[in-house]
């Protein structure tokens, strides 16, 4: 027995062609949970929170809302809620079933029917919500849109009815709760700690949309929730301040590069400071690069150009007798480069490496026109760091030679020298590095003062 309900023919059991091939997707991820959010671990039950954020960040990043909260419910359940437009909730001609219910229980359906408001999706592995819907017991959409509140329950992400109104609504936006599945999660305890880092990565690498964090299970005396605001006017460059504010700076604000080539986002913030340390952190679409990738690489490119070529020009290498190499130029830099890309592409497995090739020269050609006009706007700035890839460059001259000698010493005496004495050398050397350091420091601090 069948009948025809929107354009899909229904079998006995309720479900048609189309949804018992969703069932199917459905089913293999609740089969085979590590192929898409990575395990079943507390970092993969935290991947779900990330996966959801992602569509609220995404509709942020299209222009239209300016705001996302998520909520540790008190049941242990988690909210993630925005005002942007709503997912939308009419019925699709092709398969005859709501859009949002395709959205919610589709694998991979995230843009097809928009493509623009996708332009950029933040999923890494692009699984989508529908993954998160497949791996809870219970999950709830809300939709406000077109003055009307749409609801839509599912389990183990099987839709429990059609998309229904509920009330009117004078807003826009999208309420996804979810109760991830207690039997497939070795976990289904959300961490405050976990989801903070990541809402506070979010809110400087997407300036100016306001983030929040509620904690309904932790109340204080008064009873109010554990609460927390997350809001970055100037995204990186506070990332890049926060990250260094335990370091002294050598420079007052950080440098800042923002532009777009082919569609492709890139933006940077890069300081220096006292310490020798090389601290750069790379992201393609919100999502951390551990190994960096194609981005950083044009970045280290670029720098070492630019700042090469600077120094060159107003012959401030012209008394250095050694070579400067890469790595001169990364001594005590703390830098995040962020690259927004329509079709990222990962090395293998792990997806910790950027690899579009051309986001390299994209990168390197962003970074290179803003340092090339920042060195010539700000000389002082510019002999700073010129003078710090200087003392870089000595001291590690210094320290080969120092290593050579030792070597050398040992190769003569034949039985060598005693085992710490290369650790002696080493200690000698950090320290001169170190006082010479305090020179620059104190000439920078005195001229900020002037
Ligand atoms: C596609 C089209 C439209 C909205 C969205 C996606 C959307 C998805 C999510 C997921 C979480 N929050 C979201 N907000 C919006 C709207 C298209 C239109 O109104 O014309």
């Amino acid at each position: 027995m069948s009948e025809i309900i929107g354009n899909e023919v229904m079998t006995a059991s309720g479900y048609g062609a189309d949804s018992i091939q969703t069932l199917k997707g459905l089913e293999a991820v609740r089969v085979r949970p590590g192929m898409y959010v990575g395990g079943t671990d507390t970092r993969a039950l935290h991947h779900l929170v990330n996966e959801v954020l992602d569509n609220s960040i995404d509709e942020a990043l299209a222009g239209y809302c300016t705001e996302v909260n998520t909520i540790i419910n008190a049941d242990g359940s988690l909210t993630v809620k925005d005002n942007g437009r709503g997912i939308p909730t009419g019925i699709q001609t092709e398969s005859g079933r709501s859009a949002l219910e395709l959205v919610m229980t589709e694998l991979h359906a995230g843009g097809k029917f928009d493509k623009n408001s996708y332009k950029v999706s933040g999923g890494l592995n692009g699984v989508g919500v529908s993954c998160v819907n497949a791996l809870s017991s219970l999950l709830i959409a809300e939709i406000h849109r077109e003055g009307k509140i749409f609801k839509q329950e599912y389990s183990e992400g099987k839709p429990l009815y059609n998309v229904k109104v509920i009330g009117e609504a004078q807003d826009t936006g999208t309420q996804i709760t979810f109760h991830p599945d207690a039997t497939i999660f070795e976990t289904v305890e959300f961490r405050y700690e976990t989801l903070h880092t990541r809402i506070k990565e979010l809110s400087y690498l997407n300036k100016r949309v306001k983030l929040t964090l509620t904690d309904m299970r932790n109340l204080d005396e008064e009873g109010n929730p554990k609460h927390e605001e997350f809001y970055s006017d100037s995204g990186l460059i506070e990332f890049v301040q926060y990250l260094d504010s335990t370091r002294t700076s050598l420079l007052e604000k950080p440098i800042y590069i923002t532009a777009e080539q082919d569609g492709v986002e890139v933006d940077v913030a890069l300081t220096y400071n006292t310490g020798f340390s090389e601290n750069i952190f790379s992201y393609a679409n919100n999502i951390q690069t551990q190994m960096g990738g194609v981005h950083a690489t044009g970045f280290k490119r670029a720098i070492t150009k630019h700042f090469k070529d600077y120094a060159d020009k107003e012959g401030l290498f012209a008394k250095l007798k050694i070579a400067v190499s890469g790595e001169d130029f990364r001594e005590g830099l703390t830098a995040i480069i962020s690259v927004k890309v329509p079709n990222p592409q990962f090395r293998s497995q792990t997806k910790d490496e950027l690899t579009n090739p051309e986001v390299a020269g994209i990168v390197a050609n962003a970074v290179g026109n803003v340092l090339t006009y920042y060195l010539e706007e700000n000389p002082r700035e510019a002999k700073i760091i010129v003078d710090k890839i200087i003392l870089a460059a000595t001291a590690r001259h210094a320290a080969k030679k120092a290593r050579e000698m030792v070597q050398r010493k040992t190769v003569l005496t034949g039985t060598g020298l005693p085992e710490n004495w290369l650790i002696v050398q080493i200690e000698i050397l950090k320290h001169a590095r170190y006082s010479s350091w305090k020179g620059i420091r104190g000439w920078n601090s005195q001229a900020g003062k002037r």
